[in-house]
């Protein structure tokens, strides 16, 4: 994953200079020097993932994660119109995606990735958002009408609310498909309790559930 471009990116988060943080990665998209899929998943998310304070830097650590994830997220939904641009070579579906993270769940940059990933194998897919509370997301399933319900989920502890959205979807409207993703699920015996119907580890197997659908 090391990279030159990594490394030029790390050099400006690690400034806190947005500027050149989110011209740069843009600049990579428009000259074509990296796909949308190797931005995410080379530059942005490792920049996350990685994310470590200097040893001298660990009273204000907090803070600092909180900025290089702003930085992110502006990058992300920066990279929307290159998301539009690379729709129109590809191929509908027909399926609706809903995607959103659970009640306590305010990690969403996966969740962001996972929907711009949905539109690029061809879902119509709309993100939601982060901490929704399970009305809501039952008020999405009743009205959207989705084929799939992603949830995005990080933090172990909030499984025992996925499990209850899931279920109350399930009862509701059992013809949705229910996705899951994220580290919450990577977890030893985390999958057991939840009775979702795909398990998507990985970004790319977005583009597999594709072939799944392809009419
Ligand atoms: C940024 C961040 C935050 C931000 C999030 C802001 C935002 N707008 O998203 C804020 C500041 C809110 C935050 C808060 C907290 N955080 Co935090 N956070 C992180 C950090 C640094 C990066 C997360 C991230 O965005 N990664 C980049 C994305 C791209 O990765 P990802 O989410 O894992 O997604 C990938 C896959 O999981 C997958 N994926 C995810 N969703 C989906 C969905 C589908 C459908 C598919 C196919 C794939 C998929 O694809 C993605 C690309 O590979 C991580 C560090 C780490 N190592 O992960 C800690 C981390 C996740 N946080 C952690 C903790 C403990 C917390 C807090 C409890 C801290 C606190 N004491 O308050 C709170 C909890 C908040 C809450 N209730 O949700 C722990 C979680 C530990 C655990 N096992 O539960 C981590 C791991 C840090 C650590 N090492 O301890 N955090």
């Amino acid at each position: 994953m090391q990279n030159a471009h990594y490394d030029t990116f790390i050099s400006y988060l690690e400034k806190e200079d947005k500027n050149q943080a989110v011209q740069y990665a843009l600049s990579l998209l428009e000259h074509k020097s990296l796909t949308i899929e190797a931005l995410y998943e080379d530059i942005l998310a490792p920049s996350l993932l990685f994310f470590a304070c200097k040893l001298e830097d660990q009273a204000i650590c907090i803070w600092k994660e909180h900025t290089r994830t702003s930085i992110i997220r502006t990058i992300l939904e920066a990279t929307y119109p290159y998301i539009i641009e690379r729709t129109s070579a590809v191929k509908k579906r027909n399926r609706k995606v809903v995607v959103v993270c659970p009640q306590e769940e305010y990690h969403e940059i996966g969740a962001i990735m996972a929907t711009h990933y949905f539109i690029l194998a061809g879902f119509d897919a709309q993100y939601i958002g982060a901490n929704t509370p399970k009305e809501e997301i039952i008020s999405a399933a009743r009205v959207l009408k989705p084929d799939y319900l992603a949830l995005s989920v990080t933090n172990y502890y909030n499984l025992f609310t996925t499990k209850k959205v899931i279920e109350e979807v399930k009862r509701d409207y059992p013809h949705v498909t229910i996705i899951i993703g994220g580290q919450a699920f990577s977890q030893k015996g985390a999958t057991e309790q939840i009775p979702f119907d795909i398990h998507l580890e990985h970004m790319k197997d977005i583009f597999s559930l594709e072939s799944e659908v392809a009419q």
